[in-house]
C-alpha cells in the first residue's frame, strides 16, 4: 500500500507540472483528491491493515495529499501568471503607433451656397419651406397664372407623368409658397430651395435637374422698397457689402410688375469685360410683386395684402462663386473635383 500511495505522489506531481490550463488541471484535482479519487479508493482499504501499519500508512497519505494540495496551488498560480502575462502581451496597445488617417468629407459646393442663402435669409426672419418634387400642373402652372397653351407648359419643356399633361416633376418651387399661402394666414416669410426638372439636353450650362431657391413675402403693405431692401441684402452677402445692383423690368407671367437683378461685374466693375461678357453686369436673379390673381387663387385678399416673389438659380450661384466653368462637374460626384470646396 506504500508503494500505490508512492506511486500516486509521483504519477500526480508529474501530471500537474504538464497540465497546459486551470481546465486540466481543476481534472487531475478530482482524479487525484476527489471524493472518488486515486487517493479515497486507497484509504478505503486502509481498514484491511494491521494497527501498527495503519497509523503508518494513513500519516503517509496525509502527506502525500498535502504535497499534492500544495503542488496544485503552486501549478495553479502559474498558470494565472502565465495567463495574465500572455494577455498583457497579446492586449498590449501601442501608444507610439501613428494614427489612422482618414479623410474628412466636403460639402459639395451647391449645398455651400444652398447653407450661405438659407444663412442670409434666416437671418432676416425667413422660414424654410420644402414640398414634393412631383407636383399637379394646377400648381406648378395654372395658379401662378400660367394658363393652358402658355410656352412655358410645352411638353418640349417639361416632364409630364400623365397623358393629360395634369402631373409633372415640377419646374420651380414655386408650388411650395403656394402650398403655404393655401394653409397659413400672412404675414408669410419664406423660402424654399430643392430640385427642379426642365427637359434640357446636357450642356455646360444646362442640366435636366437643377436646384432653385425662391422666396416670398406676404403681408399688409409689402412694396417695391421692401423688395429692392432684401434683395439688395443677398446681392451685397454674396457678393461683398460694396456690390452695386440694377433692378431691370422683365416679365414673369406671376409677379407684377416683375423685374431681373444685376450684380455689376467684380471683375471689370462695369467697364465690360470676359466675365460679364462685355456686358459690365451679371444677372442673378428675377423677382416681383406677386400677381392679385396668384394671391387670391390662394385665398389671400389682394387688396388687404401684397406681396413680393424673387427665384435664384444655385448652380449659377456655386459656379460664378467658385469659378466652375461647366455645370456637369456639379453631378459628376468626381472626388478630386469635389475635394476642393472646403
Ligand atoms: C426666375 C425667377 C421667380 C417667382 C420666381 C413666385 C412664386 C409665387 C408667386 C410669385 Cl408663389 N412668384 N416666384 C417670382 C419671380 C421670379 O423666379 O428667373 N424664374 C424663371
Amino acid at each position: 500500500m506504500k508503494n500505490k500511495l508512492e506511486e500516486i505522489a509521483r504519477q500526480s506531481i508529474d501530471a500537474i507540472a504538464a497540465a497546459a490550463n486551470p481546465e486540466a488541471l481543476e481534472s487531475l484535482r478530482v482524479k487525484y483528491l476527489g471524493k472518488k479519487g486515486e487517493l479515497s479508493a486507497v484509504l478505503k482499504q486502509l481498514g484491511t491493515l494491521s494497527s501498527e501499519e495503519r497509523p503508518v500508512i494513513g500519516q503517509l497519505a496525509n502527506e502525500i495529499r498535502a504535497r499534492i494540495e500544495d503542488t496544485l496551488a503552486e501549478k495553479s498560480a502559474a498558470l494565472q501568471t502565465a495567463l495574465l502575462e500572455r494577455r498583457l502581451r497579446d492586449e498590449a496597445l501601442d501608444v507610439t503607433i501613428p494614427g489612422k488617417e482618414f479623410a474628412a468629407g466636403a460639402r459639395h459646393p451647391l449645398r455651400i451656397v444652398w447653407d450661405e442663402c438659407v444663412d442670409i435669409f434666416t437671418g432676416m426672419g425667413f422660414s424654410v419651406a420644402e414640398g414634393p418634387e412631383i407636383e399637379l400642373a394646377e400648381y406648378n402652372f395654372t395658379r401662378l397664372n400660367t394658363e393652358e397653351g402658355h410656352p412655358a407648359r410645352d411638353r418640349q419643356d417639361t416632364f409630364y407623368f400623365t397623358d393629360d399633361d395634369r402631373v409633372l416633376l415640377r419646374t420651380q418651387t414655386s408650388p411650395v409658397q403656394l402650398h403655404v399661402m393655401e394653409s397659413t394666414r400672412p404675414p408669410i416669410r419664406i423660402i424654399s430651395p430643392g430640385r427642379v426638372y426642365r427637359k434640357d439636353e446636357v450642356d455646360a450650362t444646362h442640366s435636366p435637374m437643377f436646384h432653385q431657391m425662391e422666396g416670398l413675402v406676404v403681408d399688409r403693405g409689402i412694396t417695391m422698397g421692401d423688395l429692392k431692401g432684401t434683395l439688395n441684402t443677398l446681392v451685397r452677402r454674396l457678393y461683398g457689402d460694396g456690390a452695386k445692383t440694377r433692378f431691370r423690368p422683365h416679365h414673369f407671367p406671376f409677379t407684377e410688375p416683375s423685374c431681373e437683378v444685376d450684380v455689376q461685374c467684380f471683375e471689370c466693375h462695369g467697364e465690360g469685360c470676359r466675365v460679364c461678357k462685355g456686358e459690365g453686369w451679371i444677372e442673378v436673379l428675377g423677382a416681383g410683386m406677386v400677381h392679385p390673381r396668384v394671391l387670391s387663387g390662394c385665398g389671400i385678399d389682394p387688396d388687404e395684402y401684397s406681396g413680393f416673389a424673387f427665384g435664384v438659380g444655385l448652380e449659377r450661384l456655386a459656379m460664378r462663386r467658385f469659378n466652375i466653368s461647366d455645370l456637369r462637374l456639379l453631378f459628376e460626384n468626381d472626388i478630386r473635383f469635389l475635394s476642393q470646396f472646403n
